[in-house]
């Protein structure tokens, strides 16, 4: 089988990763089974430029094909914050609870109408030997009072998807896979990748 490398070194979105292109005719390998390591500076100002530069750098480094995701959380009332800059909000010495702790002291006395906020998810495919491919994947929701829930990673415990009255976290695995940013992304992904690489 064709290999596929996915350039990330977040667990959490390897696991979904793996679980949606299942029957995609790819092996799924990561850098670390392949010894290499990559790093790319997140520097775009968008999802979508970043996850292109991602895919590009491992394709290139690898010399296979490759599949990068950038990702984040848009919280309306901060203005977008955190956005492209999620994976390293209030500095790199926090941790998921951290950070998490720290966009709901922010949100201290914002009611729950004003709560809102989305995941979005930039996906890319790029090869040697052709352009990159882009799928793109949004989740409305809001933010919770507090954290609660333990599956996922990130900011899961704090979002409450719209049409729901728990998080992410404790809703789990099966609401995630089906609806999420990245489950969409995904799933965009995966019949391209069935029509133009199969
Ligand atoms: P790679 O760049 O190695 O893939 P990363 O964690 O640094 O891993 P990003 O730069 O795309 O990835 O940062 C995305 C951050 O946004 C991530 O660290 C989480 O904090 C958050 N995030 C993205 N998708 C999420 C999800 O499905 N659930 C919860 N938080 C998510």
């Amino acid at each position: 089988m064709k290999r596929l490398v996915v350039g990330t070194g977040n667990a959490g979105k390897l696991t979904e990763i793996r679980r949606k292109l299942e029957g995609a005719g790819f092996e799924i390998v990561t850098l670390r089974d392949l010894g290499l390591s990559v790093d790319v500076e997140e520097d775009e100002e968008t999802f979508a430029g970043n996850a292109r530069k991602k895919a590009a750098a491992v394709s290139l480094a690898a010399g296979l094909p490759a599949l990068a995701d950038d990702s984040g959380i848009e919280v309306d009332v901060l203005g977008g914050r955190p956005g492209v800059r999620s994976a390293r909000y209030g500095g790199n010495g926090l941790d998921d609870a951290a950070r998490n702790a720290l966009l709901l002291r922010e949100l201290a006395g914002v009611p729950a109408g004003k709560r809102t906020a989305r995941f979005r998810c930039a996906l890319a495919f790029a090869a040697p030997d052709q352009a990159p491919h882009m799928e793109e994947g949004t989740f409305e929701g809001s933010i919770a009072f507090a954290p609660a829930g333990d599956y996922g990673f990130g900011y899961d415990p704090i979002f409450v998807p719209a049409g729901f009255d728990r998080t992410l976290s404790e809703l789990g695995a099966e609401v995630k896979n089906r609806l999420s940013h990245r489950a969409r992304a995904l799933d965009l992904m995966k019949l391209w990748l069935l029509a133009h690489r199969g």
